[in-house]
C-alpha cells in the first residue's frame, strides 16, 4: 500500500505519520511538505533516521511537481492535510490561505484523479460550520458558514472535494475536526503558546473575556479517526470528529489548568483585545462516526492536557529554536496592538 500524508512535518501531519507507522508497518508511507515556518522536519527524524518513511519538500500549488510525483509513485491513498491553518495569521493577510488551502487542495485532485487514487482523506475542520451559541452541536448537515479567511479557505477547498466525488465518482471524504492539542503543535496556537509562556515567565494573552469555548482532542485520537475513515468510510461523506464532553472548555479554564498544572501563578494571564468576529464556541456532534466506524474519543482532557505539558517541559530545545528570529516578528505583529 503506497500512501501519501500531506502537511507530514506539521503539528496533525507528524502525529499522523508516526501512527501509521506504527499502526501499518507495511505501509509505504511518502511524507510531503513544503516547509513553511509550520513545517518542521524534525518533527519526522526518527522515522527518518531509521528509513521508515520517505520526505518529499514539495509545494502542493506546484501542479507540474505534484503531477509528476502522483505519476511516479501511484499513490493508493491519499491523507490531505497540507493547509495554512492559523486564524490570526489569516486575520493578518489571507491571499497564502487562498493560495494552499484552495489552490492546493484542487491541484492535489486534478493529480490523483489522472493518477487513479483509490481513496483520497481531505482533513478540514469544525471552522468551516463559524460560531455556535451556548447550546447545541456542530451536525455533518449543519450549513457552512465561516468566520475567518481560514475558515473560508478550508470550506472551499471541502466543497471542490466533495463536487469531484459526485462530478467523477472520485473517492474522497472530509473530515472535520474540532479543536486538536498534543506533541509538535506549533506554539502559536492557545494550548502551546500558553504552556511554553508560561514555562518562560512570560504573559499569557488571553482574548477578549476568556470565555469563548473550544472543544480540544487529544491529537491521536484525531490520527485514529483517519486511519479509520482511510479504511472504512465512505466517498462522497463529511465524518464530523471532537473531544468528549470533559473537554468543551471555555479558553480561561483551559488557561488555570495550564497554570495549575506548571505551578505558576494566575498573575501572568493578560487580558488582551478581542479576536476580529472571534467565534463563541465550537462543539461537535461525532455520533455519525461513532455509530458508522466505531471511533470514539479516549484521551480525557485533564489526562492528555497533563502528558502535552510533559512533552513540552521535556522538549524545550524543541520549541526554543522556533520561538525566535520570525516567529517573534509575527508575535510583535500579532499582539502589539491588542491593548
Ligand atoms: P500546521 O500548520 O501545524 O501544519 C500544516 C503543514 O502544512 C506545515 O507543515 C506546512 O509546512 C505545510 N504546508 C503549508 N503550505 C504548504 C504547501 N503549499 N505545500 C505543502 N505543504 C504545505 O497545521 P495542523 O494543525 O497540523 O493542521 C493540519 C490540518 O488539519 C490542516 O488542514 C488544518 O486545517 C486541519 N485541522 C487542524 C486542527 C487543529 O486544531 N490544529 C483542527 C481541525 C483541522
Ligand atoms: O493568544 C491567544 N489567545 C487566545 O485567547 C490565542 C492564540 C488564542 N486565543 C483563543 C482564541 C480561541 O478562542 O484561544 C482559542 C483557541 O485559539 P487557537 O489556538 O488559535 O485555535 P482556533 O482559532 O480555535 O483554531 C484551531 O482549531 C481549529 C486551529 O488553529 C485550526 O487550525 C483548527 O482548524
Amino acid at each position: 500500500m503506497k500512501v501519501l500524508v500531506t502537511g507530514a512535518a506539521g503539528f496533525i501531519g507528524s502525529n499522523l505519520v508516526h501512527l501509521l507507522a506504527r499502526e501499518r508497518p507495511e505501509w509505504k508511507i511518502t511524507a510531503l511538505d513544503l516547509l513553511t515556518y509550520a513545517g518542521n522536519v524534525k518533527n519526522l527524524t526518527a522515522l527518518l533516521d531509521e528509513n521508515r518513511i520517505t520526505f518529499a519538500r514539495v509545494d502542493i500549488t506546484d501542479e507540474v511537481a505534484i503531477g509528476a510525483l502522483f505519476e511516479r509513485e501511484r499513490f493508493d491513498l491519499v491523507f490531505h492535510l497540507a493547509a495554512e491553518s492559523h486564524v490570526d495569521r489569516s486575520i493578518m493577510s489571507s491571499l497564502e490561505f487562498v493560495r494552499t488551502n484552495v489552490l492546493g487542495t484542487q491541484v492535489l485532485l486534478d493529480a490523483a484523479l489522472k493518477a487513479g487514487v483509490g481513496r483520497f482523506v481531505h482533513i478540514s475542520t469544525d471552522e468551516v460550520y463559524g460560531s455556535l451559541g451556548p447550546t447545541g452541536y456542530f451536525l455533518e448537515t449543519t450549513p457552512l458558514d465561516p468566520t475567518s479567511p481560514y475558515a473560508a479557505s478550508k470550506a472551499a477547498s471541502d466543497l471542490i472535494v466533495l463536487a469531484f466525488c459526485k462530478t467523477h465518482n472520485f473517492n474522497a471524504s472530509v473530515t472535520r475536526c474540532t479543536n486538536n492539542y498534543g506533541p509538535f503543535h506549533f506554539p502559536e496556537k492557545l494550548i502551546p503558546l500558553f504552556i511554553t509562556n508560561a514555562m518562560e515567565g512570560k504573559k499569557l494573552p488571553l482574548y477578549g473575556d476568556g470565555m469563548n469555548v473550544r472543544s480540544w482532542l487529544y491529537v491521536t485520537d484525531h490520527c485514529d479517526a483517519l486511519l479509520r475513515v482511510a479504511e472504512k468510510g465512505k466517498a462522497g461523506e463529511v465524518y464530523n470528529i471532537g473531544g468528549g464532553a470533559d473537554a468543551e472548555l471555555p479558553n480561561r479554564e483551559v488557561t488555570f489548568a495550564i497554570l495549575d498544572m506548571l505551578g505558576k501563578s494566575r498573575d501572568l494571564i493578560q487580558p488582551v483585545g478581542d479576536r476580529p468576529a472571534h467565534d463563541r464556541r465550537y462543539a461537535i456532534d461525532h455520533s455519525k462516526i461513532s455509530n458508522e466506524l466505531g471511533w470514539k474519543p479516549s484521551t480525557p482532557f485533564m489526562k492528555g492536557l497533563e502528558m502535552t505539558v510533559a512533552w513540552y517541559q521535556a522538549n524545550r530545545p524543541w520549541w526554543e529554536e522556533i520561538k525566535s528570529g520570525a516567529y517573534l516578528s509575527y508575535y510583535e505583529r500579532n499582539y502589539a496592538n491588542r491593548g
